[in-house]
């Protein structure tokens, strides 16, 4: 699939961020009850971009109200009538990628390339697939009468703001559900002007609605009872909050939680072709990535050579300004996400293993974390076990394929997986091998929306994207 894209965006000025933006619910921005405000902060300037208001308890309600009111309409108009929405939504997506780029860069410290090169052209294909779904449920092996499930209330995190956004919001609706959406407290401005363009296109009032808040008001959400599906992204441990609060009640439940990949790289694989693949793996996005190839796997044979070629790539890395289009390494999203990574490097070292960083300079105002590598890491380190969602890689070797399964495995997430040989039958037989939702084969992190996303074990349940991805938020039968 191809799309046209907008010109590289040079400046902040094409994107025009108001002073202070308001709860969107039922086709209007409203103040939140009590008016109280959280103040939204570039993590590379640290300079506050905008006032955004808080929901409090009756927000949350007032926003599901309206949600259910839209609902009976929105799911009785044809698919096809949904899908023009859709498509709508889609194309102005498309028309304001510029301004969303980097609006997206500023908010979360992104480099400007992949929110105009990643984010932006995956969040407008993903309302373009599933509005070429909305008019063809009775016939896509459902049964003859999927129905929507009713209102959802859907929680994002701060590492793809808006991307997140469209994979729980674009099958929601096509489906013929209503949504109540609450992006996180770092990032919440995309979803915001995304609600600006849910009236561009027309879209009924009270099918979307945005609440902005802490974690306060994404478990206000939640629990509301007059939510029926709930969606979540973001840490394991509030996923199992979020699964116990749902326990119980008629709610329909998905999670997409934490990973802790293994990139698994054999000697046979063409070293230039897999160090790109490993940098790819865990520095995309700062390593802010659930599926980040963050644990490599190299074979004894080739470690050092692999090694070696590694680190002379990770000096070429610019880690600095997210607008400028050179930047390979953007801001960490907060302070508290840098003081999580800094405590797990530091354990690390602690631990025994060796840390190595190219000399780089780092900016002195904002949030910045250099790539960061280290070896003689063992399954027992912290390092090797949790998530760091950061640019920290961890280097483990294995001997044979048996072992590099067993190391691979050896996590309680489940959500992804690298393999780079060039043998085909060793591709499937570690495919099969590993219990991980994803295995990419002589590439990573690539996405498309017509391919299912999700994790074994710790790392959720249920899935998005593809018909997996819409069958989540339909009643089949
Ligand atoms: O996550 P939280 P945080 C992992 C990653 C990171 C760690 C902590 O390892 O270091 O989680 O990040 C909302 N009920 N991931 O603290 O708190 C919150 O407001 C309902 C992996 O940011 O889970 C935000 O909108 N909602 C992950 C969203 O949940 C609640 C992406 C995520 O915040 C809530 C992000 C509650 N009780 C972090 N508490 C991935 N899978 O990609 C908070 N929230």
């Amino acid at each position: 699939m191809t799309f046209a894209y907008a010109p590289a965006p040079e400046s902040r000025s094409v994107v025009d961020i108001a002073p202070s933006y308001g709860l969107f619910i039922d086709g209007e921005f409203t103040e939140a009850a009590g008016a109280k405000v959280f103040k939204t902060v570039s993590p590379a300037s640290e300079e506050v971009l905008s006032e955004v208001a808080h929901a409090a308890a009756e927000d949350v309600d007032r926003a599901v109200r309206a949600a259910r009111k839209a609902f009976e309409k929105w799911s009785a108009l044809p698919g096809a009538e949904r899908a023009k929405y859709l498509f709508r939504i889609a194309r102005i997506i498309q028309e304001r990628s510029r301004e969303l780029a980097v609006l997206e860069t500023l908010d979360n410290g992104k480099p400007i390339r992949e929110s105009r090169d990643s984010d932006l052209p995956l969040v407008a294909a993903h309302f373009f697939y599933y509005a070429g779904w909305a008019d063809k449920l009775p016939y896509a092996g459902f049964g003859a009468d999927p129905r929507p499930l009713g209102v959802a209330g859907q929680v994002i995190p701060w590492n793809f703001p808006l991307l997140m956004l469209a994979w729980k919001i674009a099958p929601a609706l096509a489906a013929g559900n209503t949504v109540v959406l609450k992006p996180a407290e770092t990032t919440p401005l995309s979803a915001l002007f995304f609600a600006d363009i849910c009236r561009q296109a027309g879209l009924p009032k009270g099918v979307v609605n945005i609440i902005t808040g802490d974690g306060s008001t994404g478990a206000e959400l939640v629990t509301h009872p007059g939510v029926d599906k709930v969606a979540f992204t973001g840490s394991t441990e509030v996923g199992k909050a979020i699964a116990r609060t749902v326990a119980g009640t008629d709610k329909k439940l998905t999670l997409e939680l934490g990973g802790k990949a293994a990139n698994i790289v054999f000697d046979d694989a063409p070293v230039d072709q897999a160090v790109e693949g490993i940098v790819n793996g865990i520095f995309f996005n700062q390593g802010h990535v659930c599926c980040a190839g963050s644990r490599l796997l190299v074979q004894e044979s080739v470690a050092d050579e692999i090694l070696d070629a590694l680190k002379r790539r990770m000096s070429t890395l610019r880690v600095g300004d997210p607008l400028d289009k050179n930047t390979d390494i953007g801001a960490i999203n907060s302070p508290e996400q840098l003081a999580r990574i800094r405590e797990l490097a530091d354990a690390g070292e602690a631990e025994g293993a060796e840390r190595w960083a190219p000399s780089c300079e780092l900016p002195s105002t904002g949030y910045w974390f250099a790539p960061t590598l280290f070896t003689g890491v063992t399954q027992a380190h912290r390092i090797a076990r949790e998530e760091i969602f950061g640019p920290v890689l961890s280097v483990l070797t294995f001997r044979t394929p048996a072992e590099a399964v067993e190391k691979a495995n050896n996590t309680p997430y489940g959500l992804s997986a690298g393999v780079w040989t060039e043998k085909g039958s060793r591709i499937l037989w570690m495919a099969d091998k590993l219990r991980a939702g994803i295995v990419w084969a002589n590439t990573f992190n690539k996405f498309d929306p017509a391919s299912p996303f999700g994790g074994y074990k710790e790392s959720g349940f249920g899935r998005e994207g593809g018909r997996h991805g819409l069958e989540a938020y339909l009643n089949v039968g």
